[in-house]
């Protein structure tokens, strides 16, 4: 029987999860909210009592025109005329309870493996739970903590062929995490139809609004995979080179707040650059403040170049805020390899959040996708190149593949990445490697774009960059008053504030001619 899958209620009456509060009224409130299906979960109750709460929850449920599902137990669905049973694995066989249910009794079952996914598709479940996504406190005892990433390889075994069951995550899942796990577990042939919530709803103060706000976190974030193209005859670098002038338009329309957590050299300069290319900074290391900030749809920048004890724990408050708000985040892991603090705190975060874009030289992005090798890094300049042109291009496809996000890998040439298409970037003059701040601004720019622009991340952060990379060509061609890199920097936020306001009277003269970029095929 075809369910909809998109936000999955499971019930818990543990008091800690309830807080005291009636069961009957705030699964009413989250069907209010839009929740699409709504599971009784009980382990400890008598099935005197399961039957009687099924009964009376589905009376509720009925009204909403939602399935109810009885967790493991068969027998209780039966009595109460439930929809469904939801069994783990170590409940009746799928076999077994399909032989004693209705005909048309939806029948799900949790998985935390590719093998058991498979079995359970080829027994004909309904949709599969997988689980558990991220370790929570509602349920202890879970056999595997997969991660997003772990949850694509459960929907890659499972496959799109005809009669494939549905598939809801679950485990930890709440608007902080929603996006990233919709997102970040998309297999090429299948994406996940929803997620399951307990304490998300179960315990939110307002489970009506909690629902209300997953269930648009959860449709925002369905995106196609590979991203849409255009007509495979049309050059890529060319159709994206068309598109740049109507992106830059409605970035500095917008005006957007980009909030930076940024390192303390280069706060100046990252705060002048957004002034100068038309959007609005905010400097705040201080995670609380992130919730407030979030609500204004800009974005938020993590640059850990003078990165401190306290740093990452405020990154991941505020991570956690922008990723609730489903506003774009972006990673600038500076001096990832540097130190071990460096590289720990950079799997303590790509861990803890989603970030739409990750930015670095080819010695960070490097840390990030995990090839260090032990190469340790000195400072935070990317030292050494030991990537050839090609692979520096396929590392960053890489990275933003397994990440289903967009990497930009600076250099000489920069490597522009959405996991798929590659886009190599000429443009850029060398005194912007001779001024300190010039690849962080980078990134807070870059913020910007992907609020304004959201139809296409990588489109965003190339705009982004060919904003930015002119405008330094232009500086450093201003011979009359530009020397060297210290004379460079007052031209350079000059040429920015000339490109926004042409672009904010219409105009694309700046740009015609402009991009030096090409698409690189793999
Ligand atoms: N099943 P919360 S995890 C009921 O992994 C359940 O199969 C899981 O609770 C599994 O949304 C889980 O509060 C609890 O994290 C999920």
């Amino acid at each position: 029987m075809p369910v909809n899958l998109s936000l999955y209620l499971v019930t818990d009456s543990t008091p800690a999860i309830l807080k005291g509060r009636d069961l009957f009224w705030v699964v009413e409130e989250a069907l209010k909210g839009g929740v699409t299906v709504v599971q009784y979960r009980d382990k400890t109750s008598d099935t005197g009592v399961l039957i009687e709460t099924a009964k009376k929850l589905h009376a509720i449920t009925r009204r909403y025109n939602v399935p109810l599902i009885v967790n493991d137990r068969v027998d209780v669905a039966i009595a109460a005329g439930a929809e469904g049973v939801h069994l783990g694995q170590d409940d009746m066989s799928l076999v077994e309870a399909r032989k004693i249910l209705p005909k048309d009794a939806i029948v799900g079952i949790s998985v935390s493996t590719g093998e058991e996914a498979v079995l359970a598709t080829q027994q004909g479940a309904d949709y599969v739970g997988i689980g558990t996504l991220f370790a929570t406190p509602t349920k202890t005892n879970t056999k595997n903590i997969i991660g997003s990433l772990g949850c694509r390889e459960i929907l890659e075994a499972i496959g799109d062929k005809e009669g494939a069951p549905g598939a809801v995550a679950i485990g930890g899942i709440n608007l902080s995490t929603v996006r990233r796990v919709m997102i970040q577990s998309q297999a090429t042939c299948k994406a996940l139809d929803g997620v399951a919530v307990v304490s998300a709803i179960m315990s939110a103060e307002d489970p009506k609004a909690a629902a209300e706000a997953l269930s648009k976190r959860i449709e925002e974030s369905r995106q196609p995979l590979p991203p849409r193209l255009p007509d495979p005859s049309v050059n890529q670098a060319d159709y994206l080179s068309s598109q740049v002038p109507k992106v830059v338009q409605t970035m500095v329309s917008a005006h957007p707040l980009v909030h930076n957590m940024i390192n303390y050299v280069v706060a100046n300069f990252a705060a002048n650059v957004a002034l100068a290319a038309g959007f609005s900074p905010i400097m705040s290391p201080y995670g609380d403040e992130a919730k407030d900030l979030a609500i204004h749809n800009g974005g938020l920048v993590i640059n850990m170049g003078t990165l401190t004890s306290e740093s990452v724990p405020e990154y991941l408050k505020a991570i956690a805020a922008y990723n609730a708000h489903g506003n774009p985040v972006v990673f600038d892991p500076v001096g990832a390899g540097a130190t071990h603090i460096r590289r720990a705190a950079v799997e303590t975060l790509m861990k803890g959040g989603y970030f739409d874009l990750i930015k670095g030289n080819e010695g960070e992005i490097k840390q990030v996708f995990g090839q260090s090798k032990g190469v340790a890094q000195r400072g935070v300049d990317s030292g050494q190149s030991t990537l050839s042109d090609l692979e520096k291009a396929k590392m960053a496809r890489d990275l933003a593949r397994r990440e289903r996000n967009v990497v930009l890998m600076t250099g000489a040439v920069d490597y522009l990445s959405d996991g798929w298409r590659v886009i190599a970037i000429h443009n850029g003059h060398e005194f912007l490697g001779q001024v300190t701040g010039t690849g962080c601004s980078l990134g807070t720019i870059a913020a910007a774009f992907l609020t304004t622009y959201r139809e296409d991340k990588l489109l965003a952060v190339l705009a982004a960059a060919l904003v930015y990379e002119i405008a330094a060509e232009n500086a450093a061609a201003a011979k009359d008053r530009v020397r060297g890199p210290g004379s460079f920097v007052p031209a350079f936020l000059d040429e920015l504030y000339a490109i926004r306001e042409a672009a904010l009277q219409g105009s694309d003269a700046w740009f015609i001619g402009r991009a030096k970029i090409e698409e690189i095929r793999l």
